[in-house]
């Protein structure tokens, strides 16, 4: 049995959580982190001595970093279509995997959802969110024309590229704000919702996670 540890309002979690159920594995997950607590343990710290999730367990197996644990189950347990056993069909869609956590990830989180959602309103810099937002677009416009007509990543299969692009989406379409015109992108993102593996490990409320003014 494979054993995750971390809340599923985690976007990190969701990456983890997604992935087992398009591979289709079993699990079992325990609320760990903000709201729960549960990670400044010496048990806790001994698995992931960053005290951050997710944490999982396979075996004797003890793994942190979502995005290498992804990778992990997908090369371990997924078909040839989630995860291409061809280093040359892999690595185009791993380099676009990987513009999500170094481009797009902290563009989104670190510059619109956190300012927008974690920072409570008092508290918020309206100039400093106003750069992010605009800076964000081009970002967006750019996933935008590789999505294409999609209709996932690699085309006609879905594999571990869209967990990377698709789990941070849920919080770019639902937070407000000013967005540039994706119409590629928005019909990806309605495939998506459809999907019940997107609608139970990554439609996941945030509301527990809001700073509001006391
Ligand atoms: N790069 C790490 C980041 C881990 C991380 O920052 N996790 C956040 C949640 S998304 C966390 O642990 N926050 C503190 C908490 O919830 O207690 C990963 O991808 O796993």
């Amino acid at each position: 049995m494979i054993t995750v540890y971390g809340r599923a309002s985690s976007s990190n979690v969701q990456i983890v959580m997604w992935t087992l159920a398009e591979i289709g594995l079993d699990y079992e997950r325990f609320d760990y982190g903000f709201g729960f607590g549960g990670v400044d343990t010496p048990e806790y710290l001994a698995m992931n001595p960053n005290g951050l999730i997710p944490t999982l367990r396979d075996g004797d197996l003890v793994l942190w970093e979502s995005a290498a644990i992804m990778r992990y189950l997908s090369a371990r347990y997924a078909d040839d279509g989630f995860w291409p056993r061809d280093p040359a069909a892999r690595a185009p869609l791993d380099m676009w995997a990987e513009w999500c956590r170094t481009t797009l990830a902290p563009a989104l989180n670190g510059g619109v959802f956190m300012p927008l959602v974690r920072v409570a309103p008092s508290k918020r810099d309206p100039a400093k969110i106003a750069r992010s937002v605009e800076a964000l677009k081009p970002v967006m416009r750019r996933l935008d024309a590789r999505i294409g007509d999609g209709p996932w990543m690699a085309g006609e299969t879905l594999t571990f590229a869209d967990i990377m692009v698709g789990n941070l989406l849920y919080r770019y379409y639902t937070v407000e704000f000013d967005k540039a015109e994706t119409p590629a992108l928005d019909a990806y993102y309605a495939r998506l919702v459809d999907r019940p593996t997107y609608a139970e490990h990554v439609m996941v409320s945030y509301e527990p996670l809001r700073a509001r003014d006391v």
